[in-house]
């Protein structure tokens, strides 16, 4: 798949805001600061498109980004983040379990993980909630470039072993660029447009 169009749409706090055309829908969820901005601008090629940051809970908001007029990426505020008042964690909390609940375009669910921390408690519930309700997952392990290969392959191994899942874990780094060409591969498989003719 080649990237020709980026557009940042617009950043929305409720799901009746969803940018029309409807088109179908990429989510990227994950604790925060595990690397999901990163990670988006990283398989796009754009080094600002969605905002990072090294402080926890850059992003709030569901954020839309218009992909070759074909479908939206929609980077999902973190979860798990203590940094901020338990009112505004359970605001964002609620947004995206609305989201995923009612979001009737999403195709796939993208979930990002520091390879160093592994599946956290969070990570685990949201797969199995995913599980549940036949939505697609697929988990990336990002930041690989902190650890060693061997421990990658490790970590990516243990979680086959324990957990069913349609799509291998993808190991990644936004520094390196490890695994872009996977994560491409598996977008493209999830977005393809089925025309009844
Ligand atoms: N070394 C390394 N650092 C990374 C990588 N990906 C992200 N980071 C760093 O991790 C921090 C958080 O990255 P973000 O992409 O903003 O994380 P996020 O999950 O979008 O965070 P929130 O929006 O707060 O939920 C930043 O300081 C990034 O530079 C990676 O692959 N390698
Ligand atoms: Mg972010």
């Amino acid at each position: 798949m080649i990237i020709k169009k980026v557009e940042f749409v617009k950043s929305v706090a409720a799901i009746s805001e969803i940018p029309r055309p409807r088109l179908p829908e990429i989510a990227f969820a994950g604790r925060s600061n595990s690397g999901k901005s990163s990670l988006i601008n990283t398989i796009l090629n754009r080094k600002k498109m969605a905002k990072t940051s090294s402080k926890p809970g850059k992003t709030r908001l569901l954020n839309y980004f218009n992909i070759n007029d074909r479908f939206y990426f929609v980077d999902l505020p973190g979860y798990g983040f203590a940094g901020v008042s338990k009112k505004l964690r359970n605001e964002w909390k609620g947004l995206i379990e609305n989201y995923l609940t009612d979001c009737s375009d999403l195709q796939l669910v993208m979930v990002i993980c520091d390879i160093r921390r592994g599946l956290t408690e969070m990570d685990l519930q949201l797969i199995e909630w995913l599980n549940r309700t036949g939505l697609p997952a697929q988990i990336m392990l990002t930041k690989a470039d902190k650890i060693s290969k061997n421990d990658s392959n490790k970590t990516k191994s243990k979680i086959i072993e324990q957990h069913a899942l349609e799509n291998e874990p993808i190991v990644f780094s936004s520094l390196k660029k490890t695994g872009v060409k996977d994560t491409l591969t598996i977008i493209n498989k999830y977005t393809v447009v089925i025309h009844d003719t």
